[in-house]
């Protein structure tokens, strides 16, 4: 590397990572093939032979070096979080954080450090689903002036176990199980749920996992949580403790349950697609970073141990202060290269960010770089482009495989008098570990202040809405109904019973187990408002429209929809039988994006039915345009039709369930989440109320009708 692109890549600003990263890039095309050895080839379809029928030679260079390199192009899939996709993007602070931390990318609200983040699902392997119920990881490293800062987290705020030593267990538990490798990215099987029944620290998380929070609609509209306890330390030495929150500006949202599952066979790689898509389109993900703080003082002010990373900080308790913003501007050239290379691990801390005693950060201090070492080959995988940090690195650490960096001179131990003892320490600058004053008695024992595992349950449950609740117990429903062992499942019931007694009455009707016996629950009555995703932001931006259409439709309604959409920031997509072009009456032309076989409603948050006989005639007679409009409006998606567009609605399963009077009258109407108007040409006022209905998301007022919808 010469000196001008070295100083480029460690000098901090918006792009410093994106330059590091050019001097790697590659491209390929216009260009003349050659061997690893930069000798041209002159044909690669036929291997050498001993007569045009005889046998491959040994010295065919090329086809041994081409078939080599393919014998040997997978790595090992990290043994959690194996599925993924990566992201670049950018970090800026609102204020300076001095106060509370040294940290240089907190202090100064013009810089920007570049960042790159992977989100994963844990359980499934590189190839599974991404719509499964499943934890997201959410991994941001950040390349500062002072070197990397890796923020490793979920979309999740707890975790199943206290203490790292049971990592292996929860995670041998819930991957498939070991005898035939069944079933793939579910926990919905007899080991994971034996494991849990016999693991009551679980159960918080268990509640988490089966809300609707493990279904995002999109890793752009899902919190991420740092989880373990961490402290901030300013430049006077002062700790705080602290927890990290990442607070999406879209808002938190799910998928319902059939919809994820269809997903996962219509379109397994749905939640990449979205992220994808969107930095394409420049509708680039936001996210705000949040710190909950604690004075060392109040370590033990609270009814759970700050320790415990089966615990959150309740918001309303600890307030959330937002102190930055990410934004995710740009997609990976090469997936390999740098997703599936890009190594992060909660050890990797700057000046200013510090460890606490939580025993699930104990351990994974350990585990994230011994994983590493194997999957990535070596201890050089820092010198990986996208693991590079854009600071300088300079050290005695020498050799081992695939070692780039060429590092010149005798000297490579310390202390040394022949290089003036550089590459020096620096006590000011360098980083140094907080002081924490620790004694006691070497012991393996729980401590008695992480010993209630069910308050925070009761308190997650709470504060969840009727519609969230209700997904809950469906989900124990699919979960604990599709475990064998009769025996397990009593004993989830009894379980959850001490989390709510209703609750674990409801999980007992749908799995064949005998309710409870005794009265359930905690006593905690409390609820956080911050918990349930009814109460976080609505904003339609880059929601997705299908607009069901054929030949003969009304030019006026879908444009002037359309226009709606487009200037609200929604997507809008035609869907018909077949692709193509469909004419209006009066003669103009659209083009359909896709067809039934293509698409589904699945893959939309809303669907829209134009005014036109001809087209709503011939839709009428299509099985799967009643299907599209019945399966949305089972999965409490905003449905909105005009003028004939109406009596397609009255044909679906629908009617009957929230069109009461809609076929008679003109005005607009609103019900459950269905808006329709009729005999009118302005459809201004529809296209206002389309919009403000698909920002809510659902609308789980229809949560009990859905039974009796056939999709
Ligand atoms: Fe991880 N975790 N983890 N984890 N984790 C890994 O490291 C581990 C935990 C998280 O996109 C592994 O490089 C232990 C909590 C994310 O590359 C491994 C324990 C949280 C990712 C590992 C935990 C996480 C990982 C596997 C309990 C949320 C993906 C591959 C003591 C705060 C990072 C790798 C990426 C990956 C160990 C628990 C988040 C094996 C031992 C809690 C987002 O080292």
């Amino acid at each position: 590397m010469d000196k001008e692109k070295q100083q480029q890549q460690f000098s901090l600003h918006e792009n410093s990572k994106n330059e590091g990263l050019e001097f790697f890039r590659v491209s390929h095309g216009e260009k003349l093939l050659t061997t690893n050895q930069a000798v041209g080839v002159s044909n690669t379809d036929d291997s050498l032979k001993a007569g045009v029928r005889g046998p491959t030679l040994m010295e065919d260079f090329h086809f041994r070096e081409k078939l080599t390199h393919f014998d040997h192009e997978r790595i090992p899939e990290r043994v959690v979080h194996a599925r993924g996709f990566g992201v670049h993007g950018y970090f800026q602070a609102y204020e300076s954080m001095n106060e509370f931390t040294k940290a240089k990318f907190l202090q100064d609200p013009t810089v920007k450090t570049p960042v790159f983040v992977r989100f994963s699902t844990v359980v499934g392997s590189r190839g599974s689903a991404d719509t499964v119920r499943d934890v997201r990881g959410f991994a941001t490293k950040f390349y500062t002036e002072d070197g990397n800062y890796d923020l490793v987290a979920n979309n999740i705020p707890v975790f199943f176990i206290q203490d790292a030593i049971k990592f292996p267990d929860v995670v041998h538990a819930i991957k498939p199980e070991p005898h035939n490798e069944i079933p793939q990215a579910s926990a919905a099987h007899d080991t994971f749920w034996d494991f849990v029944v016999n693991t009551p620290e679980t159960a918080h998380m268990i509640m988490w996992l089966l809300s609707d929070r493990a279904i995002p609609r999109s890793f752009r509209m899902m919190e991420g949580f740092g989880v373990n306890t961490f402290r901030f330390i300013n430049d006077q030495g002062k700790a705080r403790f602290v927890k990290f929150h990442w607070k999406p500006l879209l808002g938190i949202h799910s998928l319902v349950w059939d919809e994820a599952q269809k997903l996962a066979g219509k379109d397994p790689d749905y939640h990449r697609r979205d992220l994808w898509e969107a930095i394409n389109m420049g509708e680039y993900p936001e996210y705000e970073l949040g710190v909950q703080m604690l004075e060392e003082e109040e370590e033990f002010s609270f009814d759970f141990d700050i320790l415990d990373p089966t615990k959150i900080w309740p918001e309303e308790i600890i307030p959330v202060r937002r102190i930055g913003k990410m934004t995710l501007n740009g997609n990976v050239d090469n997936f390999f290269a740098e997703t599936e290379q890009v190594a992060f691990h909660p050890g990797h801390v700057v000046p200013g960010i510090d460890f606490s005693n939580d025993p699930l950060l104990q351990g994974r201090l350990f585990s994230y770089l011994d994983t590493q070492l194997i999957r990535l080959g070596g201890p050089n995988f820092h010198e990986i482009p996208i693991n590079r940090p854009v600071a300088p690195i300079h050290n005695n650490q020498r050799d081992g495989y695939h070692r780039m960096t060429i590092d010149r001179g005798s000297v490579s131990y310390s202390p040394n008098t022949l290089q003036g003892n550089a590459p020096l320490p620096t006590p000011e600058n360098g980083y140094v570990h907080y002081t924490e004053k620790v004694e006691g008695q070497k012991i393996r024992q729980r401590s008695d202040s992480f010993m209630d595992h069910y308050k925070q349950a009761t308190l997650f449950w709470n504060s969840m809405s009727n519609a969230e609740k209700q997904h809950i117990i469906e989900a124990f429903h699919f979960e604990v109904g599709s475990v064998m062992d009769k025996g397990i499942k009593q004993r989830v019931v009894d379980m959850f019973n001490n989390v709510d007694g209703q609750l674990a009455i409801q999980i007992a009707a749908g799995v064949g187990a005998t309710p409870p016996s005794a009265p359930g629950g905690t006593g905690v009555t409390t609820s956080s408002p911050a918990l349930s995703q009814e109460n976080t932001v609505m904003n339609p931006r880059t929601r997705k429209v299908a607009i069901l259409l054929e030949n003969g439709f009304n030019y006026q309604d879908i444009s002037q929809v359309m226009e709606a959409l487009k200037a609200n920031g929604l997507q809008a997509e035609i869907v018909s039988k077949n692709l193509g072009i469909l004419t209006g009456i009066e003669g103009q032309q659209l083009e359909v994006g896709k067809n039934y076989l293509t698409t589904a409603s699945i893959k939309y948050d809303a669907v829209y039915i134009p005014g036109g006989q001809q087209s709503i005639k011939t839709l009428m007679l299509q099985g799967d345009a009643l299907h599209f409009i019945n399966e949305a409006f089972k999965h409490a998606k905003t449905i909105g039709a005009t003028n004939e567009g109406v009596d397609l609605l009255l044909n679906s399963a629908i009617q009957g369930v929230a069109m009461a009077g809609t076929d008679t009258q003109d005005q607009l109407i609103t019900e459950m989440g269905v808006v329709t108007i009729r005999n009118v040409t302005d459809i201004n006022t529809f296209s206002q109320e389309f919009i403000n209905l698909i920002s809510q998301h659902r609308h789980w007022i229809r949560q009990n009708k859905k039974q009796m919808i056939p999709a």
